[in-house]
C-alpha cells in the first residue's frame, strides 16, 4: 500500500500512527505542495488536491479518517478501533468532531502563526487570531473535560479517537495554541509525546 504525505501534514500523520501502531508498512510517496508537478498528479488521485492518500491495489482512498479505519479493517486483532458498536460509536464521535471542529480552530492559528508568514501573506490578522482562539478555548475545555479521569479519549486504552487528534498538536508551540491551561489535556499530550510512534513520525522541522 502507498500512502501520498508530507512530512508537514497533520492530516497525513494520523494515518502514519495507525498503520505504525498495526505493523502494517506504507509505501511513503513524498507530495510537495508547493510544486505544480506534484499538485497535478495530487489532483489526478484524489480531486480535492489534499493529502493523504492511500493506494491499495486499484483501491483509492482519501480522507485520514476513512483511511485509518480502513487499515484497522484490515488488521485482525487490532484494538484502536473498536467492534462493539457504543465503543465504536463513540471512537467515531471523536473522530468526526476532531475534524469538524478541533482541527479547523488549530488550522486558524497555525494558518494565521506559521503558514501565512511562510507563504508571503502578510502579517497574522487579529480578528482571526481572535476567532481561531475563542473556538480552540472552548474545544480545548471540552478534551479536558472528556479526560478528567481517563488517560485516552474514549476510555482506558489508545483508540484512533486520540490518533484523529494528537496530530493538531504538532505545531502547539509554533502556532501558539493557548492549551496550557487545561491539564487533563496537556497529561494526555505528555502521553502521547512519549509514544514510540508518536516519535516515529515526528518530522525534522
Ligand atoms: N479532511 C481531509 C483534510 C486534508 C487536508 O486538508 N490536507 C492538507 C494537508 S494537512 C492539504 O493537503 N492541504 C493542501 C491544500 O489544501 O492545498 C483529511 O482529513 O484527509
Amino acid at each position: 500500500m502507498r500512502l501520498y504525505h508530507n512530512p508537514l501534514s497533520s492530516n497525513a500523520r494520523r494515518v502514519q500512527l495507525t498503520a505504525q501502531l498495526l505493523g502494517i508498512e506504507l509505501e511513503l510517496v513524498h507530495v510537495d505542495l508547493a510544486s505544480d508537478a506534484d499538485r497535478r498528479r495530487l489532483q489526478e488521485i484524489n480531486p480535492n488536491g489534499k493529502l493523504p492518500v492511500l493506494t491499495d491495489g486499484d483501491f483509492v482512498l482519501w480522507e485520514s479518517c476513512a483511511i485509518m479505519q480502513y487499515l484497522c479493517d484490515l488488521a485482525p486483532e487490532q484494538t484502536l478501533y473498536p467492534l462493539d458498536p457504543r465503543a465504536r460509536a463513540d471512537v467515531n464521535r471523536w473522530m468526526f468532531w476532531a475534524c469538524q471542529h478541533f482541527a479547523p480552530a488549530v488550522g486558524v492559528l497555525t494558518y494565521e502563526n506559521i503558514w501565512k508568514g511562510m507563504m508571503g501573506r502578510g502579517e497574522a490578522d487579529p480578528r482571526e487570531l481572535a476567532r481561531g482562539e475563542r473556538d480552540l478555548l472552548q474545544f480545548g475545555a471540552v478534551v479536558d473535560a472528556q479526560l478528567a479521569g481517563r488517560e485516552w479519549m474514549a476510555g482506558q486504552s489508545l483508540t484512533l479517537a486520540d490518533l484523529a487528534l494528537a496530530p493538531s498538536f504538532m505545531y502547539i508551540e509554533r502556532g501558539r495554541l493557548p492549551l496550557e491551561r487545561f491539564p487533563n489535556l496537556m497529561a494526555w499530550w505528555a502521553r502521547i509525546q512519549a509514544l514510540p510512534v508518536w516519535q516515529n513520525t515526528s518530522t525534522v522541522w
